[in-house]
Formats: structure tokens, sequence, C-alpha cells
């Protein structure tokens, strides 16, 4: 016994998924952290090729380095298993303390094979492609083959196995992603004889039940026009189910999948206008039926309209499954749109896909295209134990500027507050806000007691007034503080006082976080 409780103090706590009143916190070293995330390119994962990105991902306030682990890099020769690269990755991340989510680039990739190991890709009888409409082979693998299954699912648990013994006390490694956009494109289904026949067969009652369907009948009976993509979503689910539960068994970090979404500007083809078999907003809810060791499924969101972006979200954050966006775009507007994520979405991270090319010609410095990415991530760490606080209360939400869109009102239990974007100017009834020059304003504002508030944003007034109905006519700040929180310790640096709060709270552009205490009167 002496020995055992020795060991459980020296390791730290497994990252794990907890629920209170506002959705889900990520827990790392048991405290909420909030992934704010970069993913490298596909073929950077490997220790040399991120050198410069290490420093890079510090400098602009990245927590969490995503990085795919090629099957056939780890797995060159059957059976014989090679994981340096892997051991390079953790050493870099621990030199330079940040997390990673490692990415198991397995069997699928976006609808394809490409990082399936040679002796996968060129035996072709033993692990065969999927057949399209026309008869053709294609470059994605069946997924009711047993014996794909199988060596898929073995070269993952080994993974897994080397993880749980380079990292099984440090957590360095938070999470794993499995495979990546899973489902095939190129065609609706496999048409291959062996699935046709799979596919003649009455639909499993799981899969009715999962989708709310009744009765029973082939796939096109119970499905109709999804009888195809349902089809391939069951057995893709099955697939990525076998491979995450060998996985798990060696050592049981979160996992999750990540989607390439069917919300396409409107068309809908499985295959083509997205993967079929993948766990898009449709087939959620077969997913989430089929995969019990994925503890979460993730869109990829590189929508540029907010509305689409919301809409794409929105299905993920669900009470069974927490949101984050695995992949995502770097600039101005997806600076804006993660305000969405990590507020109203009750998002636990966010990651940029594809940022290490800016550490090329490094000179030490925030590279331009970068700027906004540094200061959100700047200002949405310094407030994260407080955001945490907020949801636990039940009360944190998104306030961000759109084009047209200037003022927005929030609702907070005894107060309202509301957020202006931009100079006043004066029209009917008083002064209305004008909209930044470019569309810079958002904040996340987050009640963590009766009477007091984290904000945490940029180039916004925020102001409080007594909900209606309330005896007391006006409300105004006791106190705000500015500051940080550095490893857990909330650093104020200033009282606001003045002109910073005389017409409101003042976020300035550069961004901030402040604590306020309101009062009633
Ligand atoms: C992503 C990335 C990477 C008609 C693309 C996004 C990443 C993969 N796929 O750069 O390859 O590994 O997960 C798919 C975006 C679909 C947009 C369709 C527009």
């Amino acid at each position: 016994a002496l020995l055992l409780a020795t060991v459980s103090l020296a390791a730290a706590p497994m990252p794990r998924l907890a629920k209170d009143k506002g959705g889900f916190q990520f827990l790392v070293d048991d405290k909420p952290f909030l992934i704010l995330g970069i993913q490298t390119g596909n073929s950077s994962g490997f220790p040399k090729e991120l050198e410069k990105t290490w420093p890079l991902a510090k400098r602009i306030h990245v927590n969490t380095v995503e990085i795919p682990i090629q099957w056939q890099a780890v797995e060159p020769v059957e059976g014989r298993f090679d994981f340096a690269i892997v051991d390079g990755l953790v050493a870099g991340a621990r030199a330079n303390g940040l997390r990673l989510i490692l990415a198991w680039f397995g069997g699928f990739k976006n609808g394809a094979m490409h990082f399936a190991p040679a002796w996968v890709k060129e035996n072709v009888q033993k692990y065969p492609r999927m057949i399209d409409q026309t008869g053709s082979p294609i470059r994605a693998l069946a997924t009711h083959v047993e014996a794909t299954q199988a060596a898929d699912a073995r070269g993952f648990a080994a993974f897994m196995r080397h993880l749980k013994e380079i990292d099984g006390e440090q957590h360095t490694v938070i999470a794993v992603q499995v495979e990546n956009e899973a489902g095939v494109l190129g065609t609706d289904r496999d048409h291959s004889e062996s699935a046709n026949k799979l596919f003649a067969q009455a639909a499993p009652a799981e899969a009715i039940k999962a989708l709310g369907k009744t009765g029973s009948g082939t796939w096109n009976e119970v499905f109709g026009a999804y009888g195809s993509e349902t089809f391939a979503a069951y057995y893709q689910a099955k697939y990525l189910q076998r491979v995450a539960e060998a996985g798990k068994r060696e050592f049981p970090l979160p996992m999750f999948l990540n989607v390439w979404s069917d919300i396409q500007d409107g068309f809908y083809e499985p295959g083509f206008s997205h993967p079929s078999g993948g766990a898009t907003t449709r087939m959620l809810p077969l997913y989430k039926a089929l995969v019990p060791s994925i503890d979460w499924i993730s869109p990829d969101i590189y929508k540029q309209s907010y509305v689409q972006y919301v809409e794409e979200a929105t299905p993920y954050s669900r009470p069974d499954n927490p949101l984050l966006i695995p992949e995502t775009g770097r600039d101005l507007g997806f600076c804006r749109r993660m305000f969405y994520a990590l507020g109203d979405l009750k998002g636990i991270g966010v990651s940029v896909f594809g940022v290490e090319g800016s550490a090329e010609g490094d000179t030490g410095a925030v590279p331009e295209n970068l700027r906004d990415l540094s200061a959100t991530y700047r200002v949405v760490a310094a407030a994260t134990p407080l955001l945490a606080e907020a949801k636990k209360y039940g009360q944190l939400r998104s306030f961000v500027e759109e084009t047209g869109i200037a003022t927005l009102v929030g609702d907070f239990g005894a107060y309202e507050s509301m957020a202006q974007f931009g100079p006043s100017h004066w029209g009917y009834g008083g002064a209305r806000a004008a909209g930044t020059p470019k569309t810079t304003g958002r904040v996340l504002i987050g009640q963590v007691g009766p009477e007091e508030f984290v904000i945490a944003g940029f180039d916004t007034t925020v102001n409080f007034r007594p909900k209606f109905g309330s005896a007391a006519p006006r409300a105004d700040f006791v106190s705000a503080e500015e500051g940080a929180y550095e490893n857990g310790v909330w650093k104020a640096r200033r009282q606001l006082s003045g002109d910073e709060i005389f017409f409101g709270l003042r976020l300035p552009g550069a961004g901030t976080v402040v604590r306020v205490k309101l009062m009633k009167y």
C-alpha cells in the first residue's frame, strides 16, 4: 500500500473530461484547461520538421500542438514498430513546456488512405480498396474487412502502449485523435461484392434505433435516400471503434474523432461534398451510439461565414459531447469566430491548422499573419481559470461583432450586459455604436458570482444594467481590476476608473482581461 501511495503521488492525474452546469471542462493536471492549439501540416510529424515550431508556438501563446503520427512511419514493416519519432516529438514539447495532441493517421485520412504502410497499400488482396459505383477501386480501404481493421487496431494499440511507457506519468500528451476525417471520398459507399451483400441485408437494429427510426428492412428501405451513407457510416464507425478500443485498452487517454462535416454551402452528396461515412451532423447520433471508446467528436471548421461556422459547430456541442474544433483558420475572422466556440457553444478548445510554415525565416518576432491569433490566445489564456469558473456557474457568453451588428445584449440573471463595438454616434434615442473599422470587436463575459464578472476581449465597451423588473434602477462598477492569470494565479495590474469605465468598461484593441464587481442601487 505504501508503495502504491508513492507511485500515485508521483504520477500526474490522467487528463479527463468533467461536467458541470455550464457544460464540459477538460481537466489537465486536474485543472480546467482550454486547448489553445495549432495543428501542424500533414507531413510535419517528424521531430526535425518542428524545431522552429516549438518556439513559435510559445511566442503566440499556444498551449497545445496537435501533430499527426503516420502509421507508415511507425510500422514500416508489418509488426515491427519504431517509435523514435514519437519520442522526439514528446521530448520537443516537454523542452518547450507545451502539451501535445497526437493524431493517429492510420487507415483513414480525409476519405483516403495515404498514411497506411506500404505493406497495406500494396497488398490489395488482403487489404482491399473500396469499389465505386462504376466498379473501379478507389483510394480508400474497405471498412468491413477483418484483416484491415485488425492491422490498424494493432498498430494503434502498439502506439498507445508506447505512449503509456514514455508518458504514462507526465501526460505531455493530453488527448489522441483517432484517424483523420474518416469516411470515403469518391463514392457514396463501398460497392464491392462483399459490401453489396451486406447492403442487401436488413439494417441492424442498433443503427435504426440510434437514428430514431422504427421498423425494419434493408438500408434503403429504412433510411431511404440516406441508405448508402448510413451504411458507410455504420461500418466506418465499427472500424473506428475497433481501433479506438484496442488503443484504449493499452492506455485510456481521452480520444476523439475529427469530421469533415456535411455543412457544405447547401450541396449534399455523400462521398463528394463530404466524405461518406464520417461522423457528420446527420450521422452524429449513430456515431455517439456506436463508438463508446471515443470521448468526443469534433468538427473541423473552415467556414468564412459566422452563420455557417455556428451552424457547423452547434450540433457538436451536446450534453454528451464537448465542442473542440481541432482544425480552423488563423485570420481575424476565425479569431472572432473562436469566441462563439469558447463561450456560447461551451467549447473546450480550438486549434489552428498549418501555421508552422510561419516559422521559416524566423526573426524571433510574432509573424504579421499570426498577430491576431497571438493576441487572441494571449487574452483567452490570461482568463482561462475565470472562464472555467463562469462555466461552473453556468453563465459564459459570447459577444462578437459582425458586419451590421455593433451592439449585443446579454442576460445574466439579475443583470443585463450590453457590448458595444466601435465609437458611438448619435441617432434617435441617443448614443449608438458605429462598429469598428475592421470588425475586431469580440468579448467573452462570464458570471462568476451574483455580482462578479470576468470580461475578456477586444475593442468593446461593456455596460451593465439591472434586469427589467428589478427594484434598483441603476447598476455600476464597484471595482474593475485589469490583469491576467499567470500559472493559475491572478495578477492584478491596475484598477480601471475614470475614462476607462465612465462610458462603460473599455476593452482596447490590443485585448485585455478585467474582473469586475457590480452593484445595483
Ligand atoms: C483538412 C485539411 C488537412 C468544398 C485540409 C479539410 C487536414 C484535413 N481537411 O487542409 O488536410 O488533415 O483534416 C477539409 C475541408 C473541406 C472543405 C470542402 C470545401
